[in-house]
């Protein structure tokens, strides 16, 4: 191969690797499920200071409110990347790699859910943000149910 179409392939190569998903950028399986983990545990932690506020474990701060559903926000797209195929395991029910339409309805799901709540966590009022909180947790619940191990 001459330098030139050396460089062609190589930034043909890079151009490729970038359009790929995400899921097909894992080294391993094992770096995927660390992945999906991670992302959902940060997730949970920024949802749960909302979710403190709501249940009125720590008094109600707007701004806390915000900050926190803005962060679980832009962590509700995240994980599923690393739910690709051949990276079955951890928690995660095998069904997910069989059922994958309603696996990403499910995600799809919760995600907009999320983003209503970050919507409700703007206008500083507790009712709306109770509301959304309480409708993104049984999004959650509802996926878990069916596709998580105990
Ligand atoms: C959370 C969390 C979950 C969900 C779920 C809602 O805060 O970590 O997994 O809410 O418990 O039912």
């Amino acid at each position: 191969m001459s330098p030139r179409s050396l460089v062609q392939a190589s930034i043909a190569a890079l151009a490729l690797a970038s359009a790929l998903p995400a899921a097909a950028q894992f080294a391993k399986p094992e770096d995927a499920i660390k992945y999906r983990q991670s992302a959902l545990s940060v997730m949970a932690a920024h949802f749960g200071r909302v979710g403190a506020m709501v249940n009125g474990r720590v008094p109600f701060d707007a701004a806390m409110a915000q900050q926190n559903a803005e962060i679980a926000t832009m962590m509700s797209s995240l994980p599923w990347q690393g739910f690709g195929a051949g990276t079955e395991g951890g928690k995660a029910k095998p069904e997910i790699w069989k059922e994958s339409a309603k696996f990403k309805e499910l995600s799809d799901d919760m995600n907009k859910k999320m983003v209503a709540l970050n919507a409700a966590a703007k206008t500083g009022n507790l009712d709306n943000i109770k509301t959304a909180f309480g409708a993104v947790g049984g999004s959650c619940k509802t996926c878990h149910d069916a596709y998580r191990n105990q």
